[in-house]
């Protein structure tokens, strides 16, 4: 048993569509807590900074353009295991691989707009989560 902490955003793409209280449902009846929330607009800076990553490669700029595009829901999720188990909900990275049963196998079908993402590393994800919330907007009781 290892509670663990986990960023997730739900990316424009899931905002615009309305599928926002689908997915936070999905976390809430695995029985994962949600120790942070809040809905941003990304700027460019912000979304470069997530995703320092990936710059350089072929994508990056469609990456940074479709992230900025509208708002976002950040959040905080906090279980045992909480980081694979959420990579596992969310399911493959190009949704056409993504099992039915994942938020991208069911809501989603493009590799550039795949609704969710979520740290892949426990060290990321403090990375991630450090990017988005202060330290005091975390709930810890
Ligand atoms: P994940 O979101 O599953 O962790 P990453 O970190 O490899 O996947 O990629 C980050 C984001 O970059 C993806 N969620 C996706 O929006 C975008 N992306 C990754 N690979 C591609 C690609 N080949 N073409 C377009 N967008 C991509």
């Amino acid at each position: 048993m290892a509670v663990q902490r986990t960023f997730v955003m739900i990316k424009p793409d899931g905002v615009r569509r309305g599928l926002i209280g689908e997915i936070i449902s999905r976390f809430e009846r695995r029985g994962m807590k949600i120790v942070a929330m809040k809905m941003v607009k990304m700027d460019r800076a912000l979304a470069e900074r997530l995703y320092e990553e990936h710059k350089g490669k072929g994508f990056f700029e469609e990456l940074i353009s479709y992230v900025t595009s509208g708002p976002v829901v950040a959040m905080v999720i906090e279980a045992d295991e909480a980081v694979s188990v959420v990579r596992k909900m969310i399911g493959a990275t190009d949704p056409k691989e993504a099992l039915p049963g994942t938020i991208r196998g069911d809501y989603a079908l493009s590799k550039a707009e795949n609704v969710i993402h979520a740290s892949d590393s426990p060290e990321k994800a403090s990375r991630e989560i450090s990017i988005f919330f202060k330290e005091n907007e975390v709930i810890t009781a």
